[in-house]
């Protein structure tokens, strides 16, 4: 498995509307595994395809709650909402700018799994919004799309300040960063 580099708020992919996946290859089961690895290094509970530059429908999840299995959606449709909260949300691809976004509280959502069959899973809370911010990555949106024009701004402001001595738009997850997931790993 590879750790793969991330791409940030100004990288074009992020912006771009997925492909949807037509047949689940060898190859991309490794792009899911590689993107698991990926997630769990950056201590994230969620990444989306374009995150790590790629344009096929995809994402992987897993919000490390007791019950809650790690799992892969392809082609993913939410198909049934009830609800709306609000909270705050953060995203790997615009590192520590954080917002508060109305999401669905409950979601089902209609998906491949990593062999290409079909699953439904209706989803609370956390994990519904998770899938909420997952599928909004494959189609171009992002979290700050959601908030108001001044906090958008403000956003956007803190992003600006925080990238001034780095303008790249990739992101290489940093040895510290391997090194703390590891030794969590260890500590369970
Ligand atoms: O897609 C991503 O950028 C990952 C992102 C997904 C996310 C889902 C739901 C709410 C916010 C963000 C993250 O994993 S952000 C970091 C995180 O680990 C986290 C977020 C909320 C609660 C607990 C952890
Ligand atoms: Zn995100």
């Amino acid at each position: 498995m590879s750790l793969l580099d991330i791409h940030v708020l100004g990288s074009p992919v992020l912006r771009q509307v997925t492909t949807p996946v037509e047949t689940v290859t060898d190859e991309l089961r490794q792009l899911i595994d590689d993107m698991f690895e990926t997630m769990y290094a950056a201590e994230g509970i969620g990444l989306a395809a374009p995150q790590v530059g790629r344009t096929e429908r995809i994402a992987v999840i897993d919000i490390r709650e007791e019950g809650a299995d790690p799992f892969v959606i392809i082609n993913p449709e939410i198909i049934e909402t009830e609800g709306t909260a609000r909270a705050e949300e953060g995203c790997l691809s615009i590192p520590d700018v954080y917002g508060d976004v109305d999401r669905a509280t409950l979601v089902v959502v209609r998906a491949l799994d990593r062999d290409g069959k079909p699953f439904e899973i209706e989803a609370h809370d956390l994990l519904a919004r998770c899938l909420q911010h997952e599928i909004d990555h494959l189609h171009g949106r992002l979290f700050i799309d959601y908030l108001g024009l001044l906090k958008r701004r403000a956003a956007l402001k803190k992003w600006e300040k925080l990238r001034k001595d780095d303008q790249s738009v990739i992101r290489s997850i940093t040895p510290k960063e391997v090194a703390r997931h590891h030794h969590r790993d260890e500590e369970l």
